[in-house]
């Protein structure tokens, strides 16, 4: 039987790479994320390459969704707490405070709705892996990022003290935290303006989805003893939130 990965937000950049790649490397895939089309899209995709593919449409914010999904499902070998975003780009005495619900919510609280339900099943099976996408905002706070940069030290606080917790249940905790990948992110974060979102990636040549993807796929497939805790991923014309050499 296949080993199975559950990865959130697999509508669109890193999670979808992310589905497309760990489908390659065998495994059962479910999808999840709001877009019912873009799942749906995703799914014959990796059924046209000849791998497995579920979808589940729900929000991570809201608890009973979590669950109404989640718990039915067979425990997991693999989950990926991926789905997140950042909204509006302010000082906190200008910030919209909707865009601070959305980010909590969604990268901090949703995150930890999944994994309440997932972990169970992997501590009570004494296996698995969770592997959170952080942030170098989780540990760079920048300005005009308050609130982004908080839910992502948020998630990197978790990732360590849940790699604690799961210790002695054989269950893995690895956190990836990338700097610039050129995903619909920008686009969701200045609310759809296109341009923009683009000027973010001016003259440098940033991580893209599937850079993500192969990280999170070769630290998925290290040997039961060995764990990746804490990896940094960026462009190499990044040094880190406050370094960016762009070329003219
Ligand atoms: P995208 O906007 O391309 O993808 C975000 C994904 O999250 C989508 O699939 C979206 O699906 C899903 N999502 C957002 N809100 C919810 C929700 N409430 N419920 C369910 N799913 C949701 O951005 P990225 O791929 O770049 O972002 C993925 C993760 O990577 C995020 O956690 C982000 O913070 C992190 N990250 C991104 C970086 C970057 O530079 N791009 C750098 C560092 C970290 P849908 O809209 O269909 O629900
Ligand atoms: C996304 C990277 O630098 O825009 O987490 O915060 S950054």
């Amino acid at each position: 039987m296949k080993k199975q990965a559950l990865i959130t937000g697999a509508t669109s950049g890193i999670g979808r790479a992310t589905a497309l790649r760990l489908a390659a490397a065998g495994y059962g895939i479910v999808a999840t994320g709001r877009r019912a089309e873009r799942l749906e899209s995703l799914r014959r995709e990796i059924e046209a390459a000849g791998g497995e593919c579920r979808t589940l449409c729900f929000d991570v914010r809201s608890e009973e969704e979590v669950r109404r999904h989640l718990e039915p499902l067979e425990d997991m070998d693999l989950l990926v707490n991926n789905a997140g975003l950042a909204a509006g780009l302010e000082h906190i005495d200008q910030g919209d405070t909707r865009d601070w619900d959305a980010m909590i919510d969604t990268n901090v609280k949703g995150l930890l709705y999944v994994t309440r339900v997932v972990a169970a099943k992997m501590a009570a099976r004494g296996a698995g892996h969770i592997v959170n996408i952080g942030s170098i905002a989780g540990t760079e706070p920048y300005e005009n990022g308050a609130v982004y940069c908080a839910s992502k030290h948020a998630v990197h606080a978790l990732s360590q003290a849940m790699r604690a917790d799961l210790l002695a249940s054989g269950v893995k905790v690895t956190e990836i935290r990338p700097g610039m990948v050129e995903t619909e992110f920008s686009c969701v974060r200045f609310h759809g303006d296109r341009q923009r979102a683009d000027g973010v990636y001016e003259g440098v040549t940033p991580l893209r989805g599937e850079d993500i993807a192969e990280a999170i796929a070769w630290v998925a497939q290290l040997p039961a003893h060995m764990n990746v805790n804490d990896m940094v991923l960026m462009p190499a014309q990044q040094a880190g939130a406050y370094y960016t050499h762009r070329k003219k």
